[in-house]
């Protein structure tokens, strides 16, 4: 799972990248390791060799977002960004160093319609496409037409593709990477002393939006853990910004987890709501798709409410399931498979 950073330039998308990431300045790319005490309990539990935690990537485009003269919109900045699952959306809301005040409604709508205008640039090409090669007598999906048609009568309503859950994520769709169709976390990157979200008058186009406090936060990251944690309760930080745009990531991506022990490794696992056994072992191994028997599941809580696995076992907890269980935040399972 990738994440890119954009937002408009000097927004901090850099400065929130390596608070992160806790990378280096120059990096570009960065997997952070998702934290989860569940996997820290599983390892006092059962004392594994290994620990692997889930990892997600966050990409910082290497561009910067500018405009030309005529306000048209800048497709390199953009075709780094295409190939991402999500997208975080790094609004100011600080005061630049140059003394503007932030005015974020307006850079949130700017970005947001160059998304929609680029996509909207991409549907009306394939358009005009299909509809010449309809007229030459080619053979032309059309579900598809139909579908584009639908896309296209939302961007020029100024609406994200976003918005509308089906069209998002159909799979006619994919192979167009259309930006608004993209999950988006909106980050607010404030000032040091500032903790609230700005003012909104009409909200609707945001869904959950996270206050960060870049720069501060990005030096913490720098910070070893002790010292860290004094500025921590200082600046009244419950989680820092790594755990809470990880956790964020992770709910705008519609991501669960669920957990392996065996082979003396205990290993967290990252895959989208709903997905069944089977196609969750084929996370692990082609091969464990194709030889899958049946799931060995324990929920995490009732592991830790029974105390072990064997008493969890007597407890009649310890369920089998078949190939179209939908997994659960928090499964542990033990997959068995012939192959
Ligand atoms: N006060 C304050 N300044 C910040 C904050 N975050 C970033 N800045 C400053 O704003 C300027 C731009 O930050 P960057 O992180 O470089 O922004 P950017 O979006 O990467 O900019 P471009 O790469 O040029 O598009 C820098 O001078 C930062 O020090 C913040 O949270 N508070
Ligand atoms: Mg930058």
């Amino acid at each position: 799972m990738r994440l890119g950073i954009i937002g408009l330039p000097g927004s901090g998308k850099s400065t929130i990248f390596q608070a992160v990431t806790r990378s280096n300045k120059g990096h570009r790319i960065a997997t952070v390791l998702v934290p989860d005490e569940r996997v820290d309990v599983l390892n006092r539990l059962f004392k594994p060799d290994k620990t692997v935690y889930a990892r997600i990537e966050y990409l910082l485009p290497s561009g910067t977002r500018a405009y030309s003269q005529d306000g048209q919109s800048d497709e390199s900045f953009w075709s780094e960004v295409r190939p991402c699952d999500a997208l975080i959306h790094v609004v100011r809301n600080f005061h630049q160093p140059g003394g503007e005040a932030p005015h974020p409604r307006d850079d949130f709508l700017r970005l947001e319609t160059d998304m929609i205008f680029a996509d909207l640039v991409v549907v009306e090409k394939r358009i005009d496409r299909l509809d010449l090669d309809k007229k030459r007598g080619k053979k032309v999906n059309a579900e598809e037409l139909l579908m584009l048609s639908a896309c296209l009568r939302m961007l020029e309503a100024q609406r994200p593709l976003r918005d509308d859950t089906e069209l998002a994520v159909a799979p006619l769709l994919k192979g167009y990477t259309f930006l608004s169709a993209k999950p988006v976390l909106v980050l607010f990157n404030n000032n040091d002393e500032d903790e609230s979200p700005p003012p909104w008058e009409e909200p609707p186009e945001l869904h959950n939006p996270l206050v960060v406090r870049g720069e501060l936060e990005m030096e913490l990251a720098g910070l070893p853990p002790e010292e860290a944690a004094e500025f921590l309760t200082a600046y009244h930080i419950k989680d820092s910004a790594v755990e809470r745009v990880i956790r964020h990531s992770c709910s705008v991506l519609g991501l669960i987890r669920f957990f392996t022990v065996a082979n003396n490794e205990v290993r967290c696992w990252l895959i989208p709501k709903e997905t069944t056994a089977i196609d969750a072992a084929e996370v692990i191994h082609s091969d464990m798709k194709r030889g899958f028997i049946r799931a060995e599941m324990l929920a995490y809580d009732d592991l830790i409410s029974a105390g072990t696995y064997q008493e969890a076992k007597k407890e009649g907890k310890v369920r089998l399931e078949g190939k179209a269980y939908a997994v659960q935040d928090g499964d542990i399972i033990n997959f068995h498979f012939n192959v």
